[in-house]
């Protein structure tokens, strides 16, 4: 087995749990945000730098990594570990999400999806054995299932047909990973909004007996309190003595709500994404730097931060790097929302294990404001 998953300590009034989760490349404290790196390098940052904020794991794409430069250079250079010299632990998501969200002209059908690159329009096909083959070659602690996520609202005959063909994909991912000792291979729930559909997707990927599970299929547009009902159901379904990874959900109050109803893993480019835009998170909400407000405001972004940014440089300072496109304006941002979301997460382990974490959430959206 690639990976070991242990449950330290429940929460005595919430579905939460602390954890550690143990891969190739070194142990994992949960509840864990991923910060994404698509391209083998999370946006602005060196791997020196992500470990300086206490990185544990990253996120990157099989979708983008099979298209450039190709996972077969990728495994020439030693794996994505040694191409983008990061040596902790990587998962990879499996490109059933990108290929739906990027590429252009799909074509799915019971063998995989065909579609054309949103690089070039060159024309590609990726199903289940070949999107294990791409993240064979990454050489990624865990891998993910190829699935396809539904869009938000379908009909529930498409969802059923849908997530009746992610299970039989499942399968023959299952079938073709042959790097089991190295390389963990996670279970994707689908299902949509729908909970006997969301019923069915846990009880079969359940009798296939992955080492982790997926919900997938949320935060695709849905109301934020439909997402939360869904977990509500959904997760008590699932093993609790396997690592629950919700995936592309990130926002800091849908983190708190997700470790509250058992959640382990996250994932999200919002932190990254947003900061590149001049957006900082704050334990008082979310700054826009570029704002006239902060012209002359010589404080830092967030006066309760302790990040290299914060210690060092002014809103004033930071708005002036915007106005003037100038590249530190992006990574000081990038730096400052990781650090402010992973200490996020190492905030609310320390909750869970004073079982405080409903207070903490109280004082936490007191401050930061919760955002529908
Ligand atoms: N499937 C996969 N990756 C994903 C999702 C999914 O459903 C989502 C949905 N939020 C994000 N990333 N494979
Ligand atoms: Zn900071």
């Amino acid at each position: 087995m690639a990976i070991k998953f242990e449950v330290i300590k429940e929460e005595k009034y919430t579905g939460a749990r602390l954890g550690k989760l143990y891969t190739p490349h070194g142990v994992i404290d949960t509840p864990i945000f991923m910060p994404v790196g698509t391209q083998a390098t999370v946006k602005t940052m060196t791997p020196e730098e992500l470990k300086e904020i206490e990185t544990q794991i990253i996120l990157s794409n099989t979708y983008h990594l099979y298209l450039r430069p190709g996972h077969e250079l990728v495994k020439e250079a030693g794996g994505l570990h040694q191409f983008m010299h990061w040596d902790g632990p990587i998962l990879t998501d499996s490109g059933g999400f990108q290929v739906f969200s990027l590429s252009s002209l799909r074509n799915i059908t019971e063998e995989g999806v065909t579609f054309r690159s949103h690089l070039n329009g060159s024309k590609h096909f990726i199903g289940p054995e070949k999107a294990i083959e791409i993240q064979n070659a990454l050489g990624s602690d865990i891998i993910m299932a190829f699935d396809e996520c539904t869009p938000y609202p379908s009909n529930y005959e498409y969802v059923k047909n849908s997530l009746e063909r992610t299970i039989r994909w499942a399968k023959r991912c299952k079938k073709a990973h042959k790097k089991e000792s190295e390389q963990a291979l996670f279970g994707i729930i689908q299902g949509g909004t729908y909970q006997d559909l969301r019923e069915q997707s846990v009880k079969e990927m359940l009798e296939l007996d992955f080492p982790g599970y997926s919900i997938g299929g949320l935060s695709v547009g849905e109301p934020k309190d439909l997402m939360y009902q869904v977990l509500d159901y959904t997760i008590p379904l699932m093993p609790k003595n396997k690592p629950r990874y919700l995936m592309g959900v990130g926002s800091p109050d849908a983190l708190i709500e997700g470790v509250i109803r058992g959640i382990d893993m996250f994932d999200c480019v919002l932190q990254t994404r947003i900061a590149r835009n001049g957006t900082a998170m704050t334990s008082m909400g979310k700054i826009v730097i570029k704002n006239a407000t902060y012209e002359r405001d010589f404080s830092p972004l967030d006066p309760n931060c302790h990040c290299y940014t914060c210690q060092n440089y002014s809103r004033a300072y930071l708005r002036h790097l915007f106005k003037t496109k100038e590249i530190l304006g992006l990574r000081l941002t990038t730096y400052h929302n990781l650090y402010f979301t992973l200490q996020l997460m190492k905030n609310i382990r320390q909750a869970i294990k004073e079982d405080r974490l409903l207070d903490f959430k109280k004082e936490f959206f007191l401050n930061y404001g919760y955002t529908q």
